[in-house]
């Protein structure tokens, strides 16, 4: 399909990235390589079927329909005082075409709402619990006492109250119910921007939610999947998506300008999987530890914990198609992939 990235077109330059350089510097050492019995069982060849990279036979950058869940980060925040109510509802999340999930949610989807406030601001939060079982929820950007606010909420009850933002960075919210695997594995995430008060530098800007789906076998006439609790406690994902759906960003890029700032608010909700954020083709010009601090300066790849949040700024050198991994690559291949699209490339994406 002319001017479209295929998916083993776009393994190919994620491949490329993981070749030792000492291969590209010495060809006598790439020479015995490829003569070495057995190396390609290492190293498979370009012919070989791709791995499926959105495994649902999507074309890169060619959307059927429209992307799950955008990731344009909303606006620096204009009040002082954020009301946010939220609902604790069971409700079908699809986290790769055709593969429908039996999430726990907030507000009904996964993840939650992304929220921004600024250093100084009060939070007056409300959990409403429409589910049948008990929710609870935890701000990690608050300070405040565990057992008077993150305690769980029983069905059709309701529980109020808030905090003050005091520190700067980009933070996880999630229910605290016990078992907390299976309610952060089953969806109950989300992510809070604290801004600090005087703005950071302009950007375009991106929230990513890292998360992993544990499937169980597909139950009744409409083949909706559960939590899979041994899949959960082997740490052994059936997909790793940003913002709950696999591969999303790979079939709907994210459009930016060539050299511009682009901003990555990233967390992990893990429940299990490190975060290893790495845009092919660039280099962080900054990484802020939590969102807080002196960055980090000239960063090719960081982790972001489990239940941790970073933020990434980044240019983009030239015209051209630059996919955003999880370099643990088995996460990549299951879904913690997508692709920033820089100008208007030639022979690009025709999204
Ligand atoms: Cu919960």
């Amino acid at each position: 399909m002319r001017g479209v990235l295929s998916p083993a077109a776009v393994l190919v330059l994620l491949a490329a990235c993981e070749r030792p350089s000492s291969t590209a510097a010495d060809p006598a050492r790439s020479r015995s390589q490829r003569a070495a019995p057995g190396d390609t069982a290492k190293m498979p060849e370009a012919k070989a079927p791709p791995a499926p990279m959105s495994h649902g036979e999507a074309a890169v950058g060619m959307p059927s329909a429209p992307v799950e869940r955008g990731a344009e980060a909303p606006p620096r925040s204009t009040t002082k005082v954020h009301r946010i109510r939220l609902e604790t509802l069971h409700a079908r999340h699809a986290v790769a075409p055709g593969v429908t999930y039996d999430a726990w949610t907030f507000g009904g989807q996964v993840p939650g709402p992304t929220y921004r406030v600024t250093v100084g601001d009060s939070v007056d939060f409300t959990i409403v619990n429409k589910a049948l079982m008990p929710h609870s929820m935890d701000f990690h950007a608050a300070e405040i006492a565990p057992s008077r606010a993150y305690v769980n909420v029983m069905p059709n009850d309701s529980l109020h109250f808030g905090f003050r933002a005091r520190t700067p960075g980009v933070f996880m919210y999630h229910c605290g119910t016990a078992p907390v695997a299976a309610h952060i594995a089953n969806g109950m995430y989300g992510a809070l921007v604290v801004d600090p008060v005087t703005p950071r530098p302009k950007a375009r800007e991106f929230v990513l939610v890292q998360s992993e789906f544990y499937l169980g076998p597909k139950t009744g006439a409409d083949s909706v999947q559960s939590l899979d609790w041994q899949r959960m406690l082997d740490l052994a994902p059936d997909y790793v998506t940003f913002n709950g759906v696999a591969s999303q960003y790979a079939t709907h890029p994210l459009q930016v300008d060539v050299g511009e700032p682009v901003r990555f608010y990233v967390v992990n909700a893990g429940p299990n999987r490190v975060s290893s954020f790495h845009v092919v083709g660039a280099v962080f010009d900054r990484v802020y530890l939590d969102g807080f601090g002196t960055p980090l300066r000239g960063v090719q790849t960081f982790e972001v914990p489990v239940g941790g949040g970073m933020i990434f700024d980044v240019r983009l050198a030239e015209e051209g198609i630059y996919p955003f991994v999880s370099h643990a690559f088995a996460d990549a291949t299951k879904g913690a992939v997508g692709m920033l699209r820089a100008g208007n490339p030639s022979g690009g994406m025709s999204h």
